[in-house]
């Protein structure tokens, strides 16, 4: 409890502790007196009711005490809170990117990681983008959890202060597979970290094709893997240009998946159904995609070897 994975450790830990012991100080002490109370006044022993009149000083004290209590736990919680949003002007800036379910990390460079990969004792500034929904940048050793909104950039920081490896979560239900949306954070020697950042490798062309964003736009990896995995309906990674078997009308037979055949399976998917998929799962998409993002679609397809 008392480890400083990062700088924040100290405060959130204070705040807590400070807040959670005055709250187990009173449920303690009002319960008590509480049973002390029922068995003093207890009806047998007091049978007539008696009105008590105010007593000023007794008012005075319980409004007072509780109200400075309130404002010193508010102190409390605002000095741990306030270092968080001051970020130290030298900090490394590191773009945290969330997406239904996983996180990438974007180093200056463009280049990309799957593992928050930080210096040790040096001041990291991640900026939390979402590039759909909103999820939550959550690393519990180091006492921090922001909210990653789509549309806005928001950001979080810290100096780590342990070497190791700490989980990340995302902190906000964002979907079916939201549980697997972890990440780590690794904490290494300045050195070794100079080394990593040497090796890492500049982001791959595909993350800003067009294509892509047309197929992600409309949440056809929903139901189509791009890895050659089977989902509910085909992997689209090797599908251009291959030989697709297909039923239509009950009628078996072997289709060369070229342009024609996308734009027929996008606008007409219901017509020739691939074997081993089941039929009337995929809409139409005529009047929702236009002709030229299926040429990008197609263009993003011939990619996926
Ligand atoms: C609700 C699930 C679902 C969604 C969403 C979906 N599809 Fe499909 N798709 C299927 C299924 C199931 C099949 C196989 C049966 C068939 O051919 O209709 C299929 C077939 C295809 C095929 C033919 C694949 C092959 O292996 O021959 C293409 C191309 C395709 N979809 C493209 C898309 C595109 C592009 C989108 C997004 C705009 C999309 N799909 C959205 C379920 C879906
Ligand atoms: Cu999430």
């Amino acid at each position: 409890m008392f480890s400083s994975a990062s700088n924040f450790v100290h405060g959130v830990d204070k705040a807590f502790l400070i807040i959670g012991g005055f709250s187990i100080f009173f449920l303690v002490s009002f319960t008590i007196i509480m049973i002390y109370f029922v068995v003093k006044y207890n009806r047998k022993k007091h049978p007539k009711a008696t009105q008590v009149k105010d007593n000023t000083w007794l008012e005075v004290t319980w409004t007072t005490l509780p109200v400075l209590l309130v404002i010193f736990m508010f102190y409390i919680g605002w000095e741990g809170f306030l270092p968080m949003r001051q970020v130290p002007k030298d900090a490394m800036e590191v773009d945290a990117i969330g997406k239904m379910w996983s996180w990438v990390f974007e180093y200056p460079g463009q280049k990309q990681a799957d593992t928050l990969v930080v210096p040790i004792d040096k001041a990291v500034k991640v900026n939390l983008i979402s590039r759909d929904v909103i999820h939550g940048f959550f690393v519990p050793a180091f006492r921090i959890k922001e909210d990653v909104v789509p549309g806005q950039t928001n950001f979080s920081w810290f100096i780590p202060g342990e070497l190791g490896e700490f989980d990340l979560f995302c902190s906000a239900y964002c979907g079916v597979n939201h549980s697997y949306m972890s990440a780590i954070v690794k904490v290494v020697p300045q050195k070794e970290f100079d080394k990593w950042y040497a090796a890492l490798p500049v982001k791959k062309k595909e993350d800003d094709n067009l294509g892509l964003k047309v197929i992600d736009k409309n949440g056809c990896t929903a139901c189509h893997s791009l890895d050659g995995k089977s989902s509910v309906g085909p992997t689209f990674k090797g599908l251009y240009g291959s030989q697709r078997e297909v039923t239509e009308n009950g009628k078996t037979k072997t289709l060369t998946a070229d342009s024609k055949y996308i734009t027929n399976s996008i606008y007409d998917p219901n017509k020739d159904v691939v074997s081993g998929f089941p039929q009337g799962v995929m809409k139409s998409y005529k009047g929702i995609i236009k002709e030229e993002d299926i040429k990008l679609v197609e263009e993003y397809l011939k990619s996926l070897k």
